[in-house]
């Protein structure tokens, strides 16, 4: 309890469905802090680190592609990244966010509202939400960099890099 952080992904299935300003708003209702924002493409190397904790399930190739966004294809093959701040973070949002399986997931959830399950028996139930404060802190660290984060949540340190290639604007 307290303050906590939690990760929280519009998923691709999100995206193509148009959803991302019905779903900000269900979670805005909780008057929790957005504390970074973006877009991201997922790579295999980041979908599977996500879901890390389900690769033995049998539907965890069918998850992978998903999250990746493979069965939509462009422009879908991406998510919302989003971590939110406040009290009870964690089991508020979830609330709002719905049951995992989208046909148990309370109708006026985001999941129970969007969500279907499809012929190849997916859940695309159209958000990701971390589920407890050790899970938050893994996820936020894998898809957010210290400098996307506006509040200090987690300790950081300095290291020089050298000679590191990296994308600048031209
Ligand atoms: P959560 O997203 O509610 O935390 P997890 O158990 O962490 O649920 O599963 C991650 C994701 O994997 C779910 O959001 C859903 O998309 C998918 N998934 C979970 N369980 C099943 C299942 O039994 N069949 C198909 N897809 C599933
Ligand atoms: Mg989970």
């Amino acid at each position: 309890m307290g303050i906590e952080q939690l990760l929280i992904l519009i998923k691709p299935d999100g995206l193509k469905k148009s959803l991302t300003g019905n779903i900000l708003t269900k979670l805005s209702e909780a008057r929790m802090l957005i504390i970074g924002a973006k877009a991201v493409k997922v790579n295999e190397e980041l979908a599977k680190a996500h879901y890390q904790q389900l690769k033995d399930k049998p539907f965890f190739g069918e998850l992978i592609d998903y999250i990746q966004g493979k069965i939509y294809g462009e422009p879908w093959d991406r998510v919302m990244a989003f971590v939110y701040q406040g009290e009870d973070a964690i089991a508020r949002m979830r609330k709002i966010a719905g049951a995992t399986n989208p046909e148990e997931a309370d109708p006026v959830s985001i999941r129970g509202a969007y969500g279907r399950i499809t012929t190849k028996g997916v859940y695309e139930n159209v958000v990701h939400c971390s589920s407890d404060p050790l899970e938050a802190q893994r996820e936020i660290k894998l898809w957010f960099k210290p400098e996307e984060v506006v509040m200090p949540i987690y300790p950081t340190k300095k290291v020089i890099v050298e000679k590191e290639e990296k994308e600048v604007w031209a």
